[in-house]
């Protein structure tokens, strides 16, 4: 008998007692480099938008809870991951549309990427949604959702959901319940967290402790204006542009425990050079076009477009006209571990 085929034998026979030899997958499970099996790729929002709004045609909002298209990863089909640990959808709500409110220990980030005037009540308080503005639900805040539009007129609103799902299947620690009422009762006017926490100054009696930012609307417009001021003082980063992380005022830190968020400006003829981190990132783009390089693989790129890149596979960003990127990752639950990588080319 050869040795691979006594090795075999053996194989065989310690199957039946749920054992298995390490040395055959050692490599495999100890990589010199992370070795993703996600594959880098791009959703084109005026491919997807029909699509979309016929699904409208077919499913309320309410019928469907929450009426999202699930952007999964090509190379993990069926897993609603757009990588290993995160998980991005977007969301339709139509004019006059409800998604009822419920609750879930997943944290859930909006980014809103077409139309105005949908709301979402987060813990009592509601936010209108304008595109670009980032949105937070924390872990196991009551959330429900509608579209009253603003100054009278109102149209279809369309998000990008990101959510920690695979996370929480990961730890098999997941959690959910329905509200008794389809929307939950407004307790605080609208931008009350912000005027409490959103101009460098915090209450007096406040007390730390959650995890989760107390702002859980980033309004576009003054993200928007902090990137024109920085590009205006200094020049790109010869990787990133200039990136702004959003981060949780009490802390410094990121806005939810286990996503981190971010928005970059690329200037008009911006060609970044490559560089590989180990948070896959997931991006949607809200102004400008340009060429997104996954892995040797290029994306041309258009506002409402959503590209991710797996992690550690080399990136670089260029723009044809100035751009304006959003994207997130999973960044703080790595920085947690101490197992965070960057490499700059
Ligand atoms: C969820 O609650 C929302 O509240 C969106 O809008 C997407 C995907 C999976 C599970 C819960 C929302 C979701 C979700």
């Amino acid at each position: 008998m050869t040795a691979t085929a006594a090795r075999q034998a053996y194989y065989d026979r310690i199957r039946p007692l749920h054992l298995s030899p390490l040395w055959e997958s050692l490599h495999a499970l100890v990589p010199r480099e992370p070795q993703s099996p996600c594959v880098p790729a791009l959703w084109r929002y005026e491919a997807i938008k029909p699509l979309l709004m016929e699904s409208a045609t077919l499913i309320t909002a309410e019928e469907a809870v929450r009426r999202v298209l699930v952007l999964e990863n090509p190379a993990l089909p069926g897993r609603a991951s757009i990588t290993q640990s995160l998980y991005a959808g977007l969301q339709l709500i139509m004019p006059g549309e409800v998604a009822p409110a419920h609750r879930h220990v997943q944290s859930a980030l909006r980014f809103i990427v077409d139309g105005q005037g949908a709301y979402t009540t987060v813990n009592g308080e509601r936010t209108t949604m304008y595109p670009g503005d980032f949105i937070i639900t924390p872990s196991w805040a009551w959330h429900d959702h509608g579209n009253e539009g603003v100054g009278g007129h109102s149209e279809p609103v369309v998000w990008l959901d990101g959510l920690d799902i695979p996370m929480l299947r990961f730890f098999d620690a997941g959690f959910a319940e329905n509200a008794d009422e389809k929307l939950q009762q407004v307790a605080q006017p609208e931008g009350h967290s912000f005027a409490r926490f959103g101009h460098n100054m915090v209450p007096v009696k406040h007390s730390h402790g959650a995890p989760t930012s107390p702002i859980f609307s980033y309004p576009y417009a003054r993200s928007r204006e902090a990137l024109a001021a920085l590009a205006r003082g200094e020049a790109p980063d010869a990787w990133h542009g200039h990136k702004l992380v959003y981060i949780n005022p009490l802390t410094g830190g990121a806005p939810m425990p286990t996503i981190q968020p971010f928005l970059q400006l690329l200037p008009a003829g911006f060609a970044g050079q490559a560089h590989q981190q180990t948070d896959g990132a997931i991006y949607s783009v809200v102004e400008g076009r340009g060429t997104a390089t996954i892995a040797g693989e290029r994306f041309a790129f258009g506002p409402r477009d959503t590209f991710v890149v797996p992690s550690w596979a080399p990136l670089q960003l260029a723009a044809s006209s100035e751009a304006v990127l959003f994207s997130f990752s999973d960044r703080p639950v790595q920085r947690a571990m101490g197992v965070l990588r960057e490499r700059f080319a």
